[in-house]
């Protein structure tokens, strides 16, 4: 605060008001977009959006930026077209450039089993009006040149899922773009400011304890990818999620050189070079459960054995940072959205290696679940209920990262 330009604009309020109609827990891009759709879609900007760190310090910042919506269930397709079609007018909404570009998304099979799944997600996505379709090597070639196609390798390439929609967008404008247009309606957004306790009463929740005192709250939401067990069981909440880190790193810039977004499940890698040059790659989640954001050294010489494979040229690059997020992982791939058995308390959690694409769908439906009381259509599916009824949406087979 203080010499930021923006600041100006900001109706900000340094002290926490003792209550509030709606609380948000995590100042993330989701949290954010919450806030932001209930200022504008329903009118409601008595809020409080609190996180223990900083704005968008946690998995917004540490995402590799992919957006697309070639998933594999109807229902995981629809979710994720919706969030495509909200990035890509984003920059005009919240009057920021959010550098959202339409790279194309390749998913390279190197197996039968792979290509079947392709061949599975293709058919969905055009059923669903998403644009995915089965290429072969030559086509991959053809509109990649840089990738190495060649059979003398241990894992020929055999095609690709390819999904011209498949786009990389700028996380940290994305998050600031949804704070600034919330903040300027009113909506406060306190950092550092870390929720102990959740208040519960008779099944419903009614604020929460947090290092700078009580607050009373209407009705509260949960978006705090990478520590949702731990939030929700404030809330007396057990959730089927279990917490992985997932690195990535970034190399030197260099001039453009790959346009696309490429993926391979098999080899566990996915890279894409960003707006500046860098080549932003990751790899498969750690093996093992671990609530720890440090980087190893196993991860980045298992991720550039394979890189070399399809992208030789990558042996003269330098990595220049390297980073971990952490991954709450649900046992179906999806997300867990919507109301909970506690009244007032809403959550949107689950997101494992697939969070930030959903930033603008999330806002928009969680923020109707959340005036409304009711699960929004698109949402049902992915309601915390469905762990009972074993009625799961599996979108293991379109994760992009290895598990
Ligand atoms: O879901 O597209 C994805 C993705 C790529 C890297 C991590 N998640």
């Amino acid at each position: 605060k203080g010499d930021h330009a923006a600041d100006a604009h900001f109706h900000w309020t340094p002290d926490l008001k003792p209550a509030y109609d709606v609380v948000i827990i995590g100042a993330g891009g989701h949290g954010l977009a919450v806030a932001y759709y209930l200022a504008t879609r329903h009118g409601i900007t008595n809020i409080a959006v609190l996180d223990k760190g900083w704005l968008a310090g946690g998995n917004t910042a540490r995402n590799t930026t992919i957006v697309r919506a070639n998933y594999l269930t109807p229902e995981g397709v629809a979710f994720y077209k919706e969030s495509v079609n909200l990035f890509r007018s984003l920059s005009n909404e919240l009057d920021i450039n959010v550098m959202y570009t339409e790279r194309g998304h390749f998913t390279l099979a190197h197996t039968d089993a792979a290509l079947n799944t392709a061949r599975w997600r293709a058919e969905v996505n055009t059923h669903m009006g998403v644009a995915s379709e089965v290429i072969g090597p030559d086509e991959i070639k053809r509109l990649c040149p840089t990738l190495n196609v060649s059979d003398d390798v241990h894992m020929p390439v055999l095609g690709a899922l390819y999904h011209p929609p498949g786009a990389i967008a700028r996380h940290d404008a994305v998050a600031w773009g949804y704070a600034k247009e919330a903040m300027r309606r009113g909506v406060e957004v306190h950092t550092q400011t870390a929720v102990n306790k959740i208040l519960v009463e008779n099944g419903r929740a009614i604020g929460v304890e947090t290092n700078r005192g009580t607050i009373h709250a209407g009705r509260i939401v949960q978006a705090v990818a990478g520590s949702s067990s731990v939030v929700a069981s404030m809330a007396g909440l057990k959730l089927p999620i279990r917490t992985i880190p997932l690195q990535a790193c970034v190399s030197e810039p260099v001039k453009p050189i790959l346009d696309q977004i490429v993926v391979s499940g098999s080899l566990h890698v996915y890279i894409s070079q960003s707006a500046r040059g860098e080549m932003v790659m990751g790899g498969a989640t750690d093996a093992y459960g671990l609530y720890s954001t440090r980087s190893t050294l196993d991860f980045k010489e298992s991720l550039m054995a394979h890189m070399l494979e399809l992208f030789p040229f990558m042996g003269e690059l330098k990595v220049l940072r390297q980073w971990a997020g952490m991954a709450d992982m649900t046992p179906d791939f999806s997300p867990v959205m919507g109301l909970t058995p506690i009244e007032n308390y809403f959550i949107d959690a689950g997101w494992g290696t697939w969070g930030f694409k959903a930033t603008p769908v999330s806002g928009v439906r969680m923020a109707e679940c959340v005036a409304t009381g009711r699960q929004p259509d698109l949402l049902k599916p992915f309601a915390l209920d469905r762990f009972r009824s074993f009625d799961l949406v599996g979108e293991k087979g379109a994760a992009s990262v290895g598990h």
